[in-house]
């Protein structure tokens, strides 16, 4: 059953995320799920299209198109969302501009009063979406869509969040019909996972609350999951289909439930397939021994944690939760040798102090803790982050953050500006309390740190390069000095260094 003819199609756009590997853009498949047999839609996947805005332009000057929606999340995506979407409204100003993803929620002030923004869903779509692009087709009042933000005389509404939705009864991603558009063997790319990686994502939201996390104003702290069974069909036919080889669940916080990982895992035993999930450190060290061996068995080669800092009372300012302290961290490091995965620890540095001594004494503290995570398991692999605040309003952290002066842009324009593209991939953000010393401090560590350890999972780094680069880096890791490592620098450069934290996992 197709709406009321040609006029009301949909158009979906993916901005270009990613500089190489592209990944099933689930984001948008979702909503394209959510309107499949009830509307015409296409997909045009800004990360395989040179010029996407010529794709879109060809599709809507057909006159065909009334509804065009944008999946947004932050960071360099932005560059492409922001221009086109102008662009889109300038040529087209008959057509409806729908804006989602985790930018568009967390930022919908500045996005919905973009005059080129027609409404913004915040949270999942699967249900606002189709309920929108109804009640527009039919002419009705938008006062009770769920999770809706649109414009009335003027005034901004925001209309009540909807209840996290079972995901088990939402549709399948309809993947043929991505695969018209863009060969699904394109999206299953060669990594340190396999040879055909499959992006999957199975739960949504997360049960904690910590407040430098996008994450928790959008899910409040709950978490829905699609039952192991279900994942595994899925997974199941892809790879059937197009030969996946491993998968990268892309959940916020896989693991939650060890009944459902040990199921899955039992599951996915007889496949074959790699895979690597983030989960949390005080989770997964209640998990028996016997779950984590099944785990490895069944193929899972590395799990990425939010570690933070090393330092407990930072760990509660941001509200952390669960169990989570140092001490736990270095138990773990050293539990998961037994097991052969690879804890890949991610920490935030730069989080606000009363004074600038502080903050430098703090983020010192973080490099040495590191340093002793390395020492207990080598194998650890660091990821660093600096602290980019999120609106997780009410929270001690973010409160802390606005009386610092802190202020989020007041256009969209403004977000696309070099600076607030680096605070979005949070290595360079513009907080008050942070000097550039603060930043080449933690930028050398990195540089130094990623010289001796390369990450596993750049594998272009072939054996000559990394030793190269660890017998550079030795001496500076080994002294503690790390200023200035221009000439380790230009060798990641040339060789293309790869960030897990830039480029995906
Ligand atoms: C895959 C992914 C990527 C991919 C690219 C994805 C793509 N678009 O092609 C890669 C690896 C390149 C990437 C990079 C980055 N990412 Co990223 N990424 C993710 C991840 C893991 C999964 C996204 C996904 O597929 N989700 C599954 C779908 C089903 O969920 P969803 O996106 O929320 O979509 C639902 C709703 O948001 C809504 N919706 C989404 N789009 C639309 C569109 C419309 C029209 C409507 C109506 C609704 C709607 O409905 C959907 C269905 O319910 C998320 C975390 C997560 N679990 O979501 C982080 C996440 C979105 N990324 C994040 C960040 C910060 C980045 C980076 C900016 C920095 C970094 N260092 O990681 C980079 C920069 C890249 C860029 N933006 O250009 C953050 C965003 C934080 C924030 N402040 O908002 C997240 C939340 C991770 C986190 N927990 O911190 N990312
Ligand atoms: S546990 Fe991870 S995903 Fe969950 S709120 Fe904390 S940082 Fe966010």
């Amino acid at each position: 059953m197709f709406g009321t003819g040609y006029m009301n199609k949909i158009l979906l756009f993916n901005p270009r995320s990613a500089r190489a590997k592209r990944r099933i853009p689930n984001s948008i498949m979702s909503i394209a799920a959510s309107v499949e047999g009830l509307y015409e839609w296409v997909i045009v996947d800004g990360n395989c299209e040179r010029e996407p805005y010529d794709k879109i332009s060809a599709y809507l000057s057909s006159g065909e198109f009334k509804y065009v929606g944008f999946s947004v999340m932050p960071g360099p995506s932005l560059l492409q969302a922001i221009p086109l979407a102008k662009k889109v409204k300038k040529q087209y100003p008959q057509t409806i501009m729908v804006w989602g993803g985790y930018f568009a929620s967390n930022q919908y002030q500045v996005v919905i009063q973009a005059d080129y923004v027609d409404y913004v869903i915040y949270g999942p779509g699967d249900h606002a979406f189709p309920q929108l692009i109804h009640a527009l087709e039919k002419g009705l009042p938008l006062q009770r869509i769920k999770s809706l933000i649109y414009k009335s005389d003027g005034r901004i509404i925001r209309n009540q969040k909807e209840e996290l939705i079972d995901q088990q009864t939402l549709p399948s991603l309809p993947y043929e019909k991505l695969n018209s558009f863009y060969p699904i063997e394109k999206y299953l790319g060669k990594g340190y996972l396999g040879r055909r990686t499959l992006a999957y994502h199975s739960s949504v939201g997360c049960p904690f609350s910590c407040s430098f996390c996008a994450v928790v104003p959008i899910y409040n702290a709950r978490w829905k999951a699609k039952p192991a069974a279900m994942v595994y069909q899925d997974i199941k036919y892809i790879k059937d289909r197009w030969h996946a080889d491993a998968i990268e669940f892309h959940d916020n916080n896989f693991f939650v439930s060890e009944k459902r990982t040990v199921e899955f895992s039992r599951l996915i035993l007889q496949e074959n397939m790699t895979w690597w999930g983030e989960g949390r450190i005080d989770t997964i060290n209640k998990y028996s021994d016997t779950s984590l061996e099944l785990m490895r068995k069944a193929g899972c080669k590395m799990i990425f944690f939010g570690a933070e800092t090393g330092n407990d009372t930072v760990l509660k300012k941001m509200n952390k939760g669960g169990t989570l302290c140092a001490d736990e961290m270095k138990r773990f490091a050293a539990r998961m040798k037994k097991f052969d995965i690879i804890p890949e620890y991610s920490f935030v540095l730069g989080t606000p102090f009363p004074t600038k001594k502080e903050v430098m004494k703090q983020i010192d503290f973080d490099l040495n803790f590191i340093r002793e995570i390395k020492s207990i398991n080598p194998d650890t692999e660091i990821i660093i982050y600096v602290y980019s605040p999120v609106p997780v309003e009410d929270s001690t952290l973010y409160n802390e953050v606005l009386a610092d002066g802190f202020r989020f842009p007041r256009t969209l324009e403004e977000w696309i500006s070099p600076h607030w593209i680096n605070f979005d991939l949070r290595k360079n953000p513009l907080t008050p309390w942070l000097t550039p010393r603060m930043i080449n401090r933690i930028k050398d560590f990195e540089t130094v740190l990623n010289g001796c350890y390369s990450t596993v999972s750049d594998i272009r780094l072939n054996k000559v390069k990394r030793n190269i680069l660890h017998a550079l880096s030795l001496p500076r890791y080994l002294t503690g000095f790390y200023w200035r490592p221009y000439e380790l620098k230009a060798l990641q450069i040339l060789w293309k260094y790869r960030q897990p934290e830039i480029d995906g996992f």
